[in-house]
């Protein structure tokens, strides 16, 4: 096994390092570049002499020069996750996540790496009315300066595919959850948001009916499915779906936290949030194709995780 690192940008975030945990598992070195913006050192096993945390940004060149010279694989996970960040201020998220990848992908044709994941989003795809499950082949129309960056890179990731031999495993994440993810933000992941207040008692805020759907995954079924994509020798190009092709409501959601905890704090239903997806649904052929992907972990069982007292 060769004991040249794995990099992970954005290794301190939630998927990052839970990446970072299954990689040392498997017995890899691995080389984390994170800005700490979200991410936190807390969240990596800082003791263990495989793993190295380089303080830094990807939209400097320099620093990704450093952090990917002698790496064998890269999972390109840094991003400012926050799809109201973007419309917020779409020039500085578009240096992260745009010029972060664009830089990354420089980095990797001077230091001659090939393998790339990449985090994309089920965002490029936009809205979906009917809540019918998309496929990998959907129009895209991405409806934020987040979704644009995602597609954009993914753009790019493929020019330099054809041109200079890169080789990318982009995968279009819908709704991860699991410990780490920051319930800290009003964006934060909504499964994070509600397990921390369920816990606290505070009253959970529903943005809109509660009808609306997501495709949500738990981390632990997410992180074999990367590894297999950084290290097996050969990789199919595009795009992955990385869902269950299975949508649920925050109503049912919220009903399933109950189950668990036996009670729920007050329920307050708030405006919807402007530029909202109402439905999402991933279809996942390719992913079943291409990777051993596990059972999937129920609902319940991902959500005790979270809310062990
Ligand atoms: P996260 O915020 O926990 O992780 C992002 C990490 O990137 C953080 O550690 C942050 O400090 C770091 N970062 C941000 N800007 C940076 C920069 N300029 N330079 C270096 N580091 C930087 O979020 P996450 O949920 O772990 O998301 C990881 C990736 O997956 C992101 O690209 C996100 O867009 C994508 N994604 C996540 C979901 C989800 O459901 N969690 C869905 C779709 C896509
Ligand atoms: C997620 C990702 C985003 C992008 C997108 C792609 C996160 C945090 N966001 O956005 O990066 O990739 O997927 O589809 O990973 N909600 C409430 N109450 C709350 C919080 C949220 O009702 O306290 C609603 C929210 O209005 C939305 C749903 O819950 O309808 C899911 O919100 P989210 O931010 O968890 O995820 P999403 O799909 O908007």
């Amino acid at each position: 096994m060769s004991d040249a690192p794995i990099l992970i940008t954005g290794g301190a975030g939630f998927i990052g390092s839970h990446l970072a945990d299954a990689l040392l598992a498997r017995g890899h070195a691995v080389r984390v570049l994170d800005d700490l913006s979200t991410g936190r050192p807390g969240n990596l096993p800082l003791d263990d002499p495989r793993l190295e945390l380089i303080e830094g940004d990807v939209a400097d060149p320099a620093h990704l020069a450093r952090a990917v010279a002698g790496c064998r694989a890269v999972a390109h996970l840094a991003a400012v996750a926050s799809v109201q960040a973007s419309v917020d201020d779409p020039v500085g998220t578009h240096r992260s996540n745009f010029l972060g990848t664009l830089n990354l992908c420089e980095a990797m044709r001077v230091h001659g790496v090939r393998r790339v994941l990449f985090a994309s989003s089920a965002a490029v795809y936009g809205q979906n009315g009917e809540g019918l499950a998309v496929d990998e082949d959907t129009p895209k129309a991405p409806l934020t300066p987040y979704a644009a960056d995602k597609l954009a890179s993914e753009h790019y990731l493929d020019f330099y595919r054809r041109q200079h031999g890169l080789e990318p495993a982009i995968f279009r994440f819908f709704n991860i959850f699991g410990p780490r993810q920051d319930p800290s933000s009003p964006y934060s992941g909504v499964i994070s948001i509600f397990a921390e207040r369920a816990l606290a008692g505070t009253p959970i805020d529903i943005f809109g009916d509660g009808e609306q759907t997501r495709d949500f995954v738990y981390i632990g079924d997410l992180v074999g499915v990367l590894c297999q994509a950084l290290l097996r020798d050969h990789i199919e190009p595009g795009p992955v779906n990385v869902g269950l092709d299975r949508s649920i409501s925050l109503n049912q959601l919220l009903d399933a936290v109950r189950e668990v905890l036996g009670s729920l704090p007050p329920v307050r239903h708030r405006p919807a949030r402007a530029g909202d997806i109402r439905h999402s649904r991933a279809a996942n052929r390719r992913l079943l194709q291409r990777y051993d992907f596990p059972e999937p972990t129920p609902l319940a069982v991902g959500l005790a995780h979270l809310l062990e007292r």
